[in-house]
């Protein structure tokens, strides 16, 4: 088993209807998402994934950096899914409680998913996601879903200082190197299933995701919104807005966009 992706063994023993049937492979690429959304303008097929053994200007939300060294999971899905704007709103949802799924019952870990889109192994982040969905007229055309999980590389061989106390990754948290194919196969194999159970009931994921969100009812602070605040995170709403109690006793309402949040343990 090689700690690399190897292109050739990704669709072995794939069991999906869509997913996956094509699949673009780079051994390096700008953005797995912006090669996807390219690929959806000109009318990729729902399913089509752009998967990459590293990426050079990964990203997460609002810009920001996304570390892809050689030995992750990197991967974008394109999705078309005949739902409204507000309801499609929610997909982001589905991939974090397919990782989370898949990490605990494959690879035994004790998972935790942070609003808006992580996920987490010992309070550290092993996965993010990047949702971004193409409209007209209020009619979606396409969601690409970015999906980047650290595999096999120690974070402080890898990763910048900077993120050193805030991510982890399945090497660190397992003691050994994973088959990132199998890995690949399990977590596309799971957002298949659920993504089709969220086109016909999109109500039902967000409490499949709240029942790993320990940081519910934790104090939070939330930073990058202009303003730094703390807060009571009570819920996550159906708008996928943070639902935050102040320490007034008012509430608050924040939308994922520009903010992070950090728990206090
Ligand atoms: C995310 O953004 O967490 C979304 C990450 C999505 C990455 C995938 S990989 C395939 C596809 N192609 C892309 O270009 N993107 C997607 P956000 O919530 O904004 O978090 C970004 C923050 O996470 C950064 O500012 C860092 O603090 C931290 N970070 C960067 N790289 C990391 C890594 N590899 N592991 C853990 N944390 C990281």
């Amino acid at each position: 088993m090689s700690y690399k992706l190897e292109p050739d063994r990704l669709q072995e023993g794939l069991r999906t209807r869509r997913f996956g049937k094509n699949i673009v492979y780079s051994r390096k690429v700008g953005s797995t998402n912006d090669l996807a959304k390219e690929l959806a303008d000109y009318g990729a097929v729902e399913g089509t994934v752009t998967i990459a053994e590293t990426q050079y200007t990964g990203h997460g939300r609002l810009g920001a950096k996304w570390f892809s060294p050689v030995g992750g999971l990197w991967f974008s899905i394109i999705l078309r899914p005949r739902l409204s704007v507000n309801d499609s709103v929610r997909l982001v949802f589905v991939p974090g409680v397919a990782v989370a799924q898949v990490l605990k019952e494959f690879y035994e870990l004790e998972v935790e998913t942070k609003w808006p889109n992580d996920v987490l192994v010992s309070g550290r982040k092993i996965c993010g996601v990047l949702s971004k969905m193409n409209t007209t007229g209020g009619k979606v055309n396409y969601v690409v879903i970015g999906i980047g999980v650290n595999g096999n590389f120690q974070v402080k061989l890898s990763m910048p200082r900077s993120l050193r106390k805030t991510a982890t990754s399945l090497e660190d948290e397992l003691g050994g190197k994973v088959c990132l194919e199998e890995l690949f196969r399990l977590i596309l194999e799971r957002l298949e299933h659920l993504y089709y159970s969220f086109v016909e009931d999109p109500s039902y994921i967000l409490e499949k995701w709240k029942s790993y969100a320990s940081f519910l009812g934790q104090v939070v602070e939330v930073s990058g919104d202009k303003e730094e605040f703390e807060g009571l995170a009570l819920d996550v709403d159906q708008d996928g807005a943070l639902v935050l109690q102040l320490e007034d006793a008012n509430s608050k309402r924040v939308f994922a966009g520009a903010v992070t949040i950090r728990v206090k343990r």
